[in-house]
Parts: structure tokens; C-alpha cells; sequence
């Protein structure tokens, strides 16, 4: 009997690519005097909510300058996951959402791709602002909840645990540690 073969959406940021170490590393570097919010104390999704209004500005200048994307380090497990879901027979692809100061992150996440999980990798990117239109099995993504014009989209979102996702409590929750079990697959 063959597997019951599975659509998958693996986002990137804070699941593939380590989003938030390469932020802190930035921050640290340009700014070590300046305040500064460790990892584990991170309660909101998107980094700049956590920073003071007069922040705010030097966060985003961070993140929209060149490299930022194409330099993050990946998460580890990541790129073996993929590869073993795919050699399972599972359908894999990767579902993530640009920013909207597009003009360094779009080229740079598809040369992230290439470059970390390998060229084979990159017809299989799905960049979106609206992951709900996206029809699969599973989303694998670490924002708390995702939305967009499809109300009830068609893939079950677990959760990729990160401590500013903590308090969803009624979604599935994995890492690249365990996410076997967590799937049953
Ligand atoms: O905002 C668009 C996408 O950029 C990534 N992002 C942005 C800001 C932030 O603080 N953290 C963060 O992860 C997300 O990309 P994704 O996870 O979809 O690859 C966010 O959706
Ligand atoms: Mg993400």
C-alpha cells in the first residue's frame, strides 16, 4: 500500500531561515548600547511591534537593507525535513510572503533558496502576500494566525514554535525536532 501522499507549505522566516538571528545580530552589531529585545522574551510576531516608537525606524532600515534576507542563517533540521518529506512521496512546497518594501527581499529569499536548500529547491517557491488562496494539506508557519480573503482556507496551520507564538493554544505545534511525531507521518 502506497503513503497517503500530502500537499505541504513550509514558510520560510522563522521556519527555514532564522529571521530573528539575523535581526539581533544586525541590532547588536550597529547598536550594541541601544535597547534590545532577546529572543526569548519576544511576545509579538512582527519584530518592530516590540521596539519603542523611536525605534521603530532603525528596525525597519535593518530589515529592508540588502543582504538582510540573502545572509540569514538556516534553521536547524530544516532542509533535512524538507528533503525528507519529499523523499517520503509528499508534495513540498515553500510558502512564504515578501515584504511589502519588496526591492531587496524578493531576489533575496529566491537566492536564499538556492543558495541553503539547493537550486532543485527554487521551482517550488510559492511567494505570496495571501497564503490562504493557497490550496495544500498543511501549513507549516510560525505566525499566530494567518489570514486573508479565504475564510476557511483548506490546509490545517500547525504551528512552528517560537516564543512569540506561545499563547495559540489550539493549533498543532512542531519543530524541525519533532515534527514526525506531531504529524504522524
Ligand atoms: O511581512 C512580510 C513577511 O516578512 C517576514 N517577517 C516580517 C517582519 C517580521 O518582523 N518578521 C517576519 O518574519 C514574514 O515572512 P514569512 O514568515 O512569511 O516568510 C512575513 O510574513
Ligand atoms: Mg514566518
Amino acid at each position: 500500500m502506497g503513503i497517503n501522499k500530502m500537499r505541504f507549505l513550509i514558510d520560510m522566516d522563522g521556519v527555514l531561515s532564522d529571521f530573528d538571528g539575523e535581526f539581533l545580530k544586525r541590532w547588536r552589531e550597529r547598536y550594541p548600547d541601544k535597547f534590545y529585545v532577546p529572543l526569548a522574551e519576544r511576545t509579538t510576531f512582527y519584530v518592530k511591534q516590540q521596539y519603542p516608537d523611536e525605534l521603530k525606524p532603525l528596525v525597519s532600515e535593518i530589515v529592508w537593507a540588502p543582504g538582510f534576507f540573502r545572509d540569514m542563517m538556516p534553521v536547524d533540521g530544516g532542509k533535512e525535513a524538507l528533503t525528507e518529506m519529499r523523499s517520503m512521496g509528499h508534495e513540498v512546497f515553500i510558502c512564504t510572503s515578501p515584504l511589502t518594501t519588496y526591492q531587496n527581499c524578493v531576489l533575496e529569499k529566491f537566492e536564499w533558496v538556492d543558495r541553503v536548500l539547493g537550486s532543485q529547491w527554487v521551482s517550488n517557491i510559492i511567494l505570496t502576500k495571501d497564503k490562504t488562496l493557497v490550496k495544500a494539506d498543511y501549513l507549516i508557519d510560525d505566525k499566530p494566525n494567518i489570514t486573508g480573503v479565504e475564510n476557511t482556507p483548506g490546509w490545517e496551520h500547525i504551528v512552528y514554535d517560537q516564543p512569540y507564538n506561545r499563547e495559540i493554544d489550539n493549533k498543532r505545534r512542531l519543530t524541525w525536532g519533532n515534527w514526525k511525531s506531531v504529524l504522524r507521518i
